[in-house]
């Protein structure tokens, strides 16, 4: 346990089962590629394959993790590339301002640039220790513990720069464009101007 404070309308469950929408995909490494594509400096496509992304210098970082269903995970250990890092060797080019994270079967979620860029926030390839599991997002999934948890999009395949905002896949169905679980920012109805573009 970690004695950090909760999000208003958040508990600890005693256990919990993986949860993500769809099926889980099999990994093939030799298939595998993850791609940083759109507004980049260049405004060429960059690629890692499975062996270049898990040669990438890592950090280590401890969480809570906090799920729009209303519980948290608190403490959760999590290595792999930082977001920063990231930018660093693919920098966006000057009027990127949001991007866009996809995952297997096209499943996204939207972010700002400060956002996908806070403290913490990782391409995480390893919980407590060890390689994801399967469901957990294996080889690689972010985090990103300031956000609600369906940010923090699991079996990531690409990271798109945006010069404007867009809805990701639980943004377009009904949920809160920024996210924020401190002030519990949980449907897109409770959104102010500023928050984002119009709900779809
Ligand atoms: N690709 C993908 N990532 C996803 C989801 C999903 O459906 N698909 N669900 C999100 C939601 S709602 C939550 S709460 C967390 C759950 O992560 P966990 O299974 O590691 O606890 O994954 C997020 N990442
Ligand atoms: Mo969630």
């Amino acid at each position: 346990m970690s004695d950090q404070p909760l999000p208003p309308g958040q508990h600890v469950p005693r256990d919990r089962p993986a949860l993500h929408y769809g099926p889980v995909p099999r990994f093939r490494a030799h298939r595998w590629d993850l791609r940083v594509y759109g507004f980049t400096e260049s405004l060429g496509e960059f690629r890692w394959t499975w062996p270049e992304f898990d040669a990438l210098p890592r950090i280590d970082s401890v969480s809570d993790f906090h799920c729009v269903t209303r519980f948290t995970l608190p403490g959760v250990h999590w290595s792999g590339v930082s977001t920063e890092t990231l930018v660093e060797l693919v920098p966006p080019a000057p009027g990127a301002t949001h991007v866009m994270v996809w995952a297997e079967y096209g499943y996204s979620a939207n972010m700002r640039l400060d956002d996908f860029l806070a403290p913490d926030v990782l391409l995480a390839t390893h919980r407590d220790g060890e390689r994801l599991a399967p469901e957990y997002g294996h080889p690689v999934r972010l985090v990103v513990p300031h956000l609600y948890g369906w940010k923090s999009v699991k079996w990531v395949r690409a990271v798109e720069y945006l010069t404007a905002d867009r809805r990701g896949f639980w943004e377009e169905r009904g949920y809160h464009n920024r996210a924020d679980p401190w002030k519990e920012q949980r449907y897109s109805y409770q959104e102010e101007p500023g928050d984002g573009p119009p709900p779809t």
